[in-house]
This record gives C-alpha cells, structure tokens and sequence, in this order.
C-alpha cells in the first residue's frame, strides 16, 4: 500500500493524514542525555547511587563532553522531528579543572550545552541531581542533618538558576524536574518527620522567585527503589499535592507506580486542576528497570491522551539507561517510538469513538478500536520520514553499526 492509498482509507473514517502529520512535527520530545553514559557525568563521582542502576558493559560510552555532544548530535540526525535536549546537573562541564561542588554550580558551567543546544537550534531541560554524591546518603532534601539538607537547598536554587539561564539563552522554556531518591529500605517508624523535612526543604527552594517566563518547575514522585522498597518520602501523593498547593506541574514517571498500575488514566485528572502535565517516559520490567522504551501498550495509550488534550499541555521527556546494548541505538529507537505512539494517537477518528462513547453504543466502539489497530498507520509513518529526511525503516540502525566501528571502536 501506498501513502495515498492510506490517506485516502484514513480519510474514509475522516482522519486527515496530513493533519496528523503537520501536528507530529510540531510535538517536541526531550531527549535525555543520560542514556549516553550510563548516568555518569563528568564529576568522576564514582557510582551510581540513589535507587537507580544501569547495568551492561557496552562499549563505546561517552566518557567526556565531546563524546557525549558527538553521540547525542549523530542520534538526532537519524530522529525525525525537532526536539529538545535533557541535562542533568552532574553534566556541568569544568573548564580548566575548575571543580565545584555541587551546591556552586554556576549557568556558566552549562555554557558549552547552551552553544551545542544553539548549534543544534534546539531547547534545553534540566534536573538537579541529588544522587551519585557523598552527601546523598539514602535522605537528601529529607535528611535529619541540617547541614544536608542546607547543601540540597541550595544545589536546588542553584539549579533554577541554570534552568533560567537555559531558558534565556534558548528562547524556550527550561523543564527543570525534581527528583530526590529519599527513602528507607524497611517500614520506618516515623513517615511524617521526613515528609515534614521534604516539603520544608523545597519551600526553601522555591522562595528563590525563577522567572516563570524561562522555567517551567516539574516534581517527579516514586514507589520505591533499589535499597528504598518500603518508603519514599516524595510519593505520589507528595507530589500531587505540593504541585496543586505550590503551582508547579507534576511528572509522572511510567516506572515509578505499581507494576500493573498504567499512568494513561492518571493524565485527565491532573489535567483537570494544574492544566499540564510532564512525564518521564520509561519502562519498568518487573521493576523500575529503565528499560528502552518500546512502542507498547502503556507508551501508545499515554500518547493517546497526549494527543486528546492538546500536546501543548504536555512536557514529553525520555528517561532509560540501558549500557548493555548500543548507546545510541537506544536514544534513537526509544526517540522514534515515542514519535510513532504519538502518530497512532493522532491517526485515531477521535470525534467518531468519542460520540460512540456518548451514545453508549460500547460494541462499535470496541470494533473500531481494535480494526484501527490494522489500519496502514505505518505508511503515514514513513511519508512524515521521508518529509523528513529521515530512514522510514530499520536501515538507520546501518549508520549506527558504522559510527560504532568508525568513532565508538576506538574508545
Ligand atoms: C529515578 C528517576 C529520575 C532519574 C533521572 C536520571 O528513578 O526516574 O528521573 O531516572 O533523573
Ligand atoms: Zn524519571
């Protein structure tokens, strides 16, 4: 079947093709840096800590800035689309030796990302990172010790800051996302202390008045992680309620609910009172595992509700570390399934289902949910590529296989 035979088959249900494909380019997706270095960055702080792990031996990581700009460049050459670039603070880049703590980071140390995100015409996010350090000890923004939780405080300032600096320099809105990976391996005995010590820590952070003009603060909660499994201190309810309280929007994270629980039907819901939503974009296998996002059920209906309540209120990032298999491959794979999920969102007769809905007429509804399954969604796929310059198919993963041998191999 050709791209014509498909619109016109889409366009016998009243989906106009084109429409879907002019919206698709329009939907920018933040691509995280991280998967680039297994979560690394440039500190040599050692390792990964906070919960999170990613595991494989993979050759070729980035071990330096120009490795990782060089990787993260080539990905975007093989993604459809125009996006947007993830920076977590451990990616500062000291000139000249220039070390600082993490509670100093400057706008100045992210000066090369903001030249690498103008080369690309690209905008920048960002998070603070309050894990991989000395002083991330189980509890950060939640520790007992003031001492910490003063540290925290201002590595969180300091990063609205470089979110500003972000947003100024880029023409474009910083998502600056909050994580801290608090928490206690068993039942604890006292879950309201750190809670109390949770919120206090971060309405010391946002006394710090950001221009709303250049970041847009999103709060990412959990279940559990690795040595966390009976209390995080930023639960579900944490977030929701210190965001409706506080203004700021919440980031759903698909790895960090209940293994069966899917974030598709949470999305309305916040909708409905903060008006945006942002997500991390993820899968769990068994566990908060940080998988490559695959093109599967969760992905497609989140994309859904993405495209059925306007993508402009949406902050759509990607977040995975997986070093046991190409770097790269990883970025661009996940990159062009979320693109596709959010293509078959926008490939949906949705005032048609919607009305069957309404009427209650259940059993038409579920045929052509499930008949729209085999519509030829994949031709419309590879026309937004080929208008794209970009492989419609598997063959990018042959430009991959030649920058592995070319320029990863001698790493
Ligand atoms: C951890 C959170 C968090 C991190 C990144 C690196 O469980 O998902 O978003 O993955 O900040
Ligand atoms: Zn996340």
């Amino acid at each position: 079947m050709s791209y014509q035979e498909a619109k016109k088959k889409y366009a016998a249900l009243g989906v106009d093709t084109e429409k879907a494909i002019r919206e698709l380019k329009k939907i920018p997706v933040s691509m995280h840096c991280w998967q680039g270095d297994d979560v690394t960055g440039f500190e040599n702080a050692g390792a990964l800590t906070g919960g999170i792990q990613a595991t494989g031996n993979y050759p070729g990581k980035a071990r330096t800035p120009e490795e990782l700009m060089r990787d993260l460049e080539f990905a975007f050459k093989l993604i459809p689309g125009k996006h947007r670039l993830n920076l977590h603070a451990c990616y500062a880049i000291f000139e000249d030796g220039k070390k600082v703590d993490r509670d100093k980071l400057e706008p100045k140390h992210f000066k090369r990302w903001v030249e690498f995100a103008k080369k690309l015409k690209i905008g920048l996010d960002f998070n603070p990172t309050f894990f991989s350090h000395p002083l991330a000890d189980q509890l950060t923004l939640a520790s007992e010790d003031p001492k910490v939780r003063a540290f925290w405080v201002r590595h969180g300032i300091a990063c609205l800051k470089i979110a500003e600096y972000f947003g100024k320099e880029l023409g474009t809105p910083c998502a600056c996302n909050f994580w801290v990976p608090d928490g206690y391996k068993d039942d604890p005995s006292d879950r309201m202390g750190p809670r109390k010590r949770l919120k206090d820590s971060y309405d010391k952070i946002f006394k710090y008045k950001y221009n709303k003009k250049y970041v847009t603060v999103t709060v990412e909660s959990k279940l559990y992680g690795i040595g966390v499994e009976s209390y995080t201190v930023g639960s579900h309810e944490f977030y929701m309620n210190y965001a409706a309280k506080n203004n700021l929007l919440c980031l759903l994270d698909m790895g960090h609910f209940h293994p069966t629980e899917l974030i598709a039907d949470k999305i309305s819901s916040l909708l409905l009172f903060s008006g945006k939503v942002a997500f991390h974009v993820s899968r769990g296998v068994r566990w908060d595992s940080d998988h490559v996002i695959r093109l599967d059920d969760a992905v497609k209906a989140a994309a859904e509700e993405i495209v059925r309540n306007d993508p402009k209120n949406f902050v759509i990032a990607l977040d995975y570390f997986d070093g046991s298999i190409n770097r790269i491959a990883a970025l661009v794979l996940g990159m062009r399934n979320m693109q596709k999920a959010l293509l078959l969102g926008l490939l949906q007769p949705q005032a048609t289902l919607t009305a069957l809905q309404e009427a209650r007429q259940y059993t038409e509804q579920l045929v052509l949910q499930e008949e729209l399954k085999s519509y030829p969604w994949g031709e419309v796929w590879a026309e937004f590529c080929r208008r794209e310059k970009k492989a419609a198919d598997e063959c990018w993963m042959a430009d991959v296989l030649k920058y592995q041998r070319d320029v990863l191999s001698a790493r």
